[in-house]
Formats: C-alpha cells, sequence, structure tokens
C-alpha cells in the first residue's frame, strides 16, 4: 500500500504534471526578499502582493493544518499553431495565453488531487482533526515559484522564472496544500526538497540584457512597474505615451526574458491539457475595437484575455500601431477615437499623433471625459498644470 503522498505524487503525474513536495513556509532569506520587493514598490499597482504579507510569507497562519505543499508544474512550450486567414493580424500574444484559461483548465485537476488525497488516509495526519487538502493557482496567498525550487523541481533564473534544464521557463505552476507531514517519513523520492536544483544560469545575462524596459536585475529582481507584461495584462488604465516604446508589439503578456534564454530554445514539452488556438496566439485585432464588451466577452470566454478585457486588449493594440509607425492604420485609429471607452479614446488620439494626425487630438480635446480631454490638451503641447486634471476614465 503507497503512502499518502507517494499515491498523491503518482496521481499528479499520472495526470501530466511534475510533481514534487515542499514544507510549508518559506526561509527567512526569501522572506526578506518578499518584503524588500513590496517595499521597494516593485509590485506596482498589484496591491493584492502587499495585503495579507504575513499569510504569503507563512501560509500556517491561515492554514494551521498545512504540513506540506505538492508543487505541480505543468510545461506550455507548444508550438506555434500559425497565423489563420483573414483580419489584421498584428503585434504579438504571450505563449501562456494560446490555450484556453490555464486557471480553468488545471483547476478540476487539483479538485480531484484534493479527493485523492481525502481518501488517501490524510485525516490521520492532522492534529485538527480531519485531514486536508487544498489547491490553488496564482489566487492564493503562495510563492509558487519559491515552493517550486524547495521541492526541487527547479532553480529560479535572474528572469525570476522557475526553470529547469529539460524544458526551460515555460512552466504553468500550481500548489496542492496538504497536511501531510513532511519529516513524518515522506518518502525520499517525493520529496525533491532534500537536495535544491542546481542553478545552471551561471554568468550569463542574456534575460536582463534582453528586457527592452530593463525590467530585471541580475539578482533575479523584476520591477513590475517596468515589467510589459505587467503594463498589458495588470494595469488598468491609460499608459503614459513615454513607456510606449519598451513595449514593441506585445498585445498581452511578454515572453522576451524566456525566448532569449539558452534553455528555451529546445524547450518543446507541453502538458496534455494544453491545446494552442491560432486565434488566440495571433488574434485579429479588429475585434478589440468592433465588438463590444459583451460580446467580446462571449467571443473570448474561457480565455486570458478576459483580465484585461476588451478596452484594454484595445488600448495594447494601439499602442502596437503606434509602434508599427504604419499610417495605412490611421483608418482603424480614428475608428478607435470614437470608442465608448474613454481609455481607447485616449490612446487613440496619441497613436493618431504619432501616425501623424493632429486633428483627432484637436476633437478630443474637448470631450466630455475629463481624462481625454486632459491628454488631448497635453498631447497638443498645453501646460500640464493647466490642461484639466485628467482623473477620469
Ligand atoms: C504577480 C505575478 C506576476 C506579476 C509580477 C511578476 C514577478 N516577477 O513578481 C507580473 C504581472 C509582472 C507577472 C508576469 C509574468 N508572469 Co506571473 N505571476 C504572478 C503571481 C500571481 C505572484 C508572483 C509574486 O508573488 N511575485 C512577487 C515576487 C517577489 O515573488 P516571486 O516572483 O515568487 O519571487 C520570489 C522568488 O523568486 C523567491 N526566490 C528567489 N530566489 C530563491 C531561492 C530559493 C531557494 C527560494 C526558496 C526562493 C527564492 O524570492 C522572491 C521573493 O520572495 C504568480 C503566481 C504565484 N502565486 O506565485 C505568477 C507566476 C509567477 N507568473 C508566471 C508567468 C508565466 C508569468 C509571465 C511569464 C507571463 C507572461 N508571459 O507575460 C510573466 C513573467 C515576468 C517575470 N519575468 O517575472 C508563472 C511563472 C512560472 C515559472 N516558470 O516561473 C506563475 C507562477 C503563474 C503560474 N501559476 O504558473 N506575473
Amino acid at each position: 500500500m503507497p503512502s499518502p503522498a507517494k499515491l498523491l505524487q503518482h496521481q499528479a503525474e499520472a495526470r501530466g504534471f511534475l510533481a514534487a513536495f515542499a514544507p510549508i513556509g518559506l526561509p527567512a532569506e526569501t522572506q526578506l526578499r518578499y518584503r524588500a520587493f513590496i517595499e521597494n514598490g516593485n509590485h506596482a499597482g498589484m496591491r493584492y502582493l502587499e495585503k495579507n504579507l504575513e499569510e504569503r510569507l507563512d501560509p500556517r497562519r491561515r492554514f494551521p493544518w498545512a504540513k506540506s505543499v505538492l508543487v505541480l508544474a505543468a510545461a506550455h512550450a507548444y508550438p506555434d499553431p500559425g497565423v489563420p486567414p483573414g483580419g489584421l493580424r498584428l503585434g504579438r500574444v504571450a505563449r501562456y495565453a494560446w490555450v484556453r484559461d490555464y486557471h480553468a483548465l488545471i483547476a478540476p485537476q487539483l479538485r480531484a488531487l484534493e479527493e485523492v488525497a481525502r481518501g488517501a488516509g490524510l485525516e490521520t495526519t492532522s492534529p485538527y482533526g480531519l485531514g486536508e487538502a487544498k489547491g490553488y493557482i496564482d489566487h492564493g496567498p503562495f510563492l509558487e515559484r519559491g515552493y517550486g525550487v524547495l521541492a526541487g523541481l527547479g532553480w529560479l533564473g535572474k528572469n525570476s522564472m522557475l526553470m529547469r534544464m529539460d524544458g526551460g521557463s515555460y512552466l504553468t505552476l500550481a500548489v496542492l496544500l496538504t497536511s501531510l507531514e513532511l519529516e513524518a517519513g515522506l518518502p525520499e523520492e517525493t520529496s525533491g526538497g532534500s537536495s535544491l536544483y542546481p542553478d545552471r544560469c551561471g554568468r550569463c545575462t542574456r534575460c536582463v540584457k534582453g528586457c527592452p524596459t530593463g525590467a530585471l536585475s541580475p539578482d533575479g529582481m523584476l520591477d513590475a512597474r517596468k515589467c510589459v507584461s505587467y503594463w498589458t495584462i495588470e494595469h488598468r488604465g491609460f499608459i503614459a505615451p513615454e513607456l510606449w516604446q519598451g513595449m514593441g508589439e506585445w498585445l498581452l503578456g511578454c515572453d522576451i526574458c524566456q525566448e532569449v534564454c539558452p534553455w528555451n530554445s529546445k524547450a518543446r514539452q507541453h502538458w496534455q491539457g494544453f491545446e494552442p488556438e491560432a486565434e488566440l496566439a495571433h488574434p485579429d485585432i479588429r475585434q478589440f475595437f468592433e465588438l463590444s464588451s459583451h460580446a467580446f466577452a462571449k467571443r473570448f470566454q474561457g480565455t486570458v484575455f478576459l483580465r484585461p478585457g476588451r478596452t484594454r486588449m484595445a488600448r495594447n493594440a494601439l499602442i502596437v500601431l503606434s509602434n508599427l509607425g504604419d499610417e495605412n492604420h490611421l483608418s482603424l485609429v480614428r475608428k478607435a477615437s470614437s470608442d465608448a471607452s474613454p481609455l481607447v479614446r485616449a490612446t487613440a488620439l496619441h497613436t493618431a499623433i504619432r501616425l501623424g494626425e493632429k486633428s483627432i487630438a484637436d476633437k478630443l480635446s474637448t470631450d466630455s471625459d475629463p481624462m481625454v480631454s486632459y491628454q488631448a490638451r497635453v498631447a497638443l503641447g498645453e501646460d500640464p498644470a493647466t490642461a484639466g486634471n485628467g482623473l477620469a476614465g
């Protein structure tokens, strides 16, 4: 009869994941790093990363029964499904977003593993009565990469990603919190934590140098205030034009710090549940302007495109059009300047100016939305101090 830990790990592996256990709780050094990340403001507008700080650093404060974490990794180095015919297919989408929303794909697996854990006799391991197992992907108070390291699944690259020699960094992580006591005789082979995966970055700094906005420091600390992934996915409002150039052609996320990594050049594996879709890898950007937000939500249901949503995808597409500098796209930009969303109108006016058309800013300088009229006036050269408050939108 296999031990509960072994059974769980095998069940996770049978579902196509790399899986290994780590003890719950983070080393003091990691905790200090996280505190420094927050204190320096590296988390940009992601306020949730500072909430429940103590729980993130030691999840036992919220889950007193927790003793260990089974870390799951699903490779996502699937091939590019190709560009579908028709439409205006410009810009780039980060690889993790070429498939259905990974949260939705992996959550049922976590639920099934929770059941396996409960059925495997975990109840005998918890001094709090019933045994527990609870799975999380992204949304729990866990530094999933830190637990990946502690489980021995990989090392933390200078791009701040969990990396492996056999699959690079294209990994999606999830954690299953359990009441299994690691010290209480976990079989050696289920506990990757016994030896750390060796750091194979060496002196290479390609990711640090390759980041177009200088968001990475050589110690693997990321400044989200400069990260293209942050701006395209997480930032809700207007993006200052000074930042646009570094955003290049990215519509959603950014993979540059992974693409330049030599360990990723040969990465080909992917989890069985991931099927890349051409319409997600190379979307027709016209949809972001032509669909209502409701229709967009329906069209992109079950994908991570819903996180930014229609207006932010339109904003990002306008920035890409500005960076491409092709006047042939002006008709789309004109249409965007009448969009129902102030965010889209304000972004469109700057794109239009960059493509050589000032009249849109003239028109929007009297827009009913103060943020839009402010942006138009500033773009036309008015002193920001007198141009309005630019608050709404
Ligand atoms: C917030 C967030 C972001 C933010 C901030 C990213 C960041 N670097 O912090 C933004 C929106 C920018 C982002 C972008 C991306 N993200 Co993200 N993100 C998260 C999220 C939800 C929380 C991360 C967090 O807490 N950050 C705060 C920092 C300080 O924590 P940390 O990065 O874990 O860093 C700690 C470790 O590095 C640790 N550490 C360092 N060295 C060592 C050594 C040892 C021994 C130990 C134990 C620990 C340790 O110390 C640091 C501080 O404590 C996680 C999911 C999760 N719950 O963990 C996904 C996650 C990290 N993201 C992921 C991905 C895929 C991405 C993108 C590639 C998406 C894309 N293509 O655009 C980019 C990559 C950007 C980058 N280079 O980091 C994956 C990473 C998979 C992997 N192989 O590492 C995760 C795990 C999501 C998932 N479920 O798979 N993301």
